[in-house]
């Protein structure tokens, strides 16, 4: 297969990066068995960067295959979790040392900022994955008293194969928060990246490679969702799938699993955040923070705080300040040192958000703020807020996903509980109050993964993500992920010959 070759020379970032176009499978990079590819297109000028090979579910079948000769020869119950740490501290010392390289090419591919990408996504996949080194040595399992005459202990081994879909909104992120719990445990791995951003994840498994992980526990399988992404969903030979995307695809992977062989499901779906501003709060730091909230990532985060609900008190005062400050948040290129927001990522996308601005404007909402692209090329769109808003409206009740968000006036403590919680989603919110008892009271009440006080988007590789309702099954991060690629298997001896 090809290496995409790329001379950057920008104001955020010069050099030259290379990257490997193939499938990467049993430890070699291989072109896709129809010899196809993928255009994979820079959403800032709408042109082709490269060509990525495309996987089919033939080459789906030789990776389950190499895994799962890995798992049963190599990895698995064949290494000790002193080893795996070792490799996985390894994966994470070639990521420091190839970040500027990571973040060039997730700028290039995804359309975030270079410098954002640089110390977030990178600084934090970096992060996530030397955290899972450090779990690798130290799952394990319970003795369990039953009685004087027996032994019981519980073991927590790898479950076997596992299949990982991700999306295109943190495309490095979301690779390091699946595979590190998974390579961890001992489980291998199949990932399928999303078909709009690919180009981390090849540059990554040329790391794994370097790193020296054994082959086959680490496998990479570009292509289509409907074709490869289904096709694990189907799978046989594939234990577990974790899945980040949209509820419709979640939705179709647990029927498929069901519908195969029951495999273990993890899901993280979408979201509409509530962003909560009683009228105790630092009105300038709930201004920075609720921008913060649904304008990081150009809205393009499932935790994005969409809906901004403001005590009627401060409603005036912070709409004017929340306006102001958004007016200072830079648009432009991902390779403008200076740029917050770059483009959305995919044509796609641009239409699905407008789309949702045009419906807004249809039911009778005010744009009072942005509501337009900006510029004729690439896929920008200038930060927007709409007020008069109706809690029935599409643009309430529906994920937008980029750069949009409500304002919406609330009257007492009891109501806007009921307001935060009127969403079929439940993945995050924020509050913003100066009192203590007032913010933990409302976040207890919510019904959502993660809140936030007077913070937002805030991710620690320590901290477990996840949804409540319909954003999500299971939680990422921390130790809790580490049950996702475990079986709990509990062992009983007999000390003595009675029956009892
Ligand atoms: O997602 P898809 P799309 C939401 C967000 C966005 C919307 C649509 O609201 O506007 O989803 O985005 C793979 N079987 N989120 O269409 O299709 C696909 O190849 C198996 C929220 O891009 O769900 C990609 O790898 N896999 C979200 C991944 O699913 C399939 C992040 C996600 O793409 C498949 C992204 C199938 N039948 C979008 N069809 C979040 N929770 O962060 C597609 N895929």
């Amino acid at each position: 297969p090809e290496t995409f070759v790329k001379q950057f020379d920008t104001p955020a970032f010069k050099g030259e990066v290379s990257c490997p176009l193939g499938l990467y499978i049993n430890g070699k990079f291989v072109d896709g068995s129809n010899n196809t590819t993928i255009d994979v297109i820079n959403p800032s000028n709408g042109k082709l960067i490269t060509k990525i090979s495309e996987g089919t579910p033939k080459d789906l079948d030789l990776a389950v295959e190499a895994a799962q000769k890995a798992f049963d020869t190599t990895w698995g119950l064949h290494t000790t979790g002193v080893q795996r740490s070792r490799l996985l501290n390894k994966l994470g010392d070639l990521m420091d040392k190839h970040a500027d390289n990571l973040a060039a090419l997730e700028a290039l591919d995804n359309g975030k900022t270079f410098s954002w990408a640089r110390k977030t996504d990178i600084d934090h996949s970096i992060r996530c994955i030397r955290y899972y080194a450090g779990w690798a040595d130290k799952i394990h399992g319970q003795t369990i008293e039953t009685s004087e005459a027996k032994l019981t202990y519980t073991r927590h081994e790898p479950i076997g194969v596992v299949a990982q879909i991700i999306p295109w909104n943190f495309p490095l992120q979301m690779m390091a928060w699946k595979i590190g719990p998974a390579l961890a445990t001992g489980c291998t791995v199949i990932l399928k990246p999303s078909e709009f951003t690919p180009l981390t994840a090849l540059y990554m498994a040329k790391l794994v490679d370097e790193a020296g992980f054994p082959p086959g526990t680490f496998n990479l399988v570009n292509g289509y969702g409907a074709s490869v992404g289904q096709a694990m969903a189907d799978h046989h030979g594939i234990e577990k799938i974790a899945f980040t995307g949209s509820t419709l695809v979640g939705r179709k992977i647990m029927e498929s699993a069901a519908k195969s062989n029951l495999k273990k499901v993890t899901l993280e779906l979408g979201g509409k955040s509530p962003s909560i501003v009683f009228d105790d709060a630092d009105l300038q730091q709930a201004v920075q923070w609720a921008a913060f909230g649904i304008y990081y990532n150009h809205g393009q985060c499932c935790c994005a705080g969409s809906r901004i609900f403001v005590h009627e008190k401060i409603y005036d005062e912070f709409l004017t300040r929340f306006t102001d400050y958004v007016k200072t948040l830079k648009v432009g290129d991902p390779f403008d040192p200076d740029a917050f927001q770059g483009p959305q990522v995919s044509q796609q996308q641009y239409d699905r958000i407008m789309g949702y601005i045009e419906s807004g404007k249809k039911e009778g909402a005010t744009v009072h703020y942005g509501g337009e692209r900006i510029g004729e090329e690439g896929y920008y769109i200038r930060p927007t807020i709409f007020t008069e808003t109706k809690p029935h409206m599409k643009i309430v009740q529906e994920e937008i996903f980029g750069p949009v968000c409500v304002v919406v006036k609330f009257k007492d403590d009891d109501d806007i509980v009921a307001q935060a919680n009127d969403t079929i989603y439940g993945l995050a919110a924020s509050v913003y109050s100066q009192n203590v008892t007032r913010a933990l009271s409302t976040a207890h009440k919510i019904r959502a993964g993660t809140v936030w006080v007077n913070t937002a988007n805030m991710l620690y590789p320590q901290v477990p993500f996840g949804g409540y309702k319909q954003s999500g099954i299971g939680r990422e991060l921390g130790s809790y992920a580490l049950e996702n690629y475990t079986a709990v298997k509990s062992v009983q001896v007999n000390l003595h010959l009675s029956l009892s």
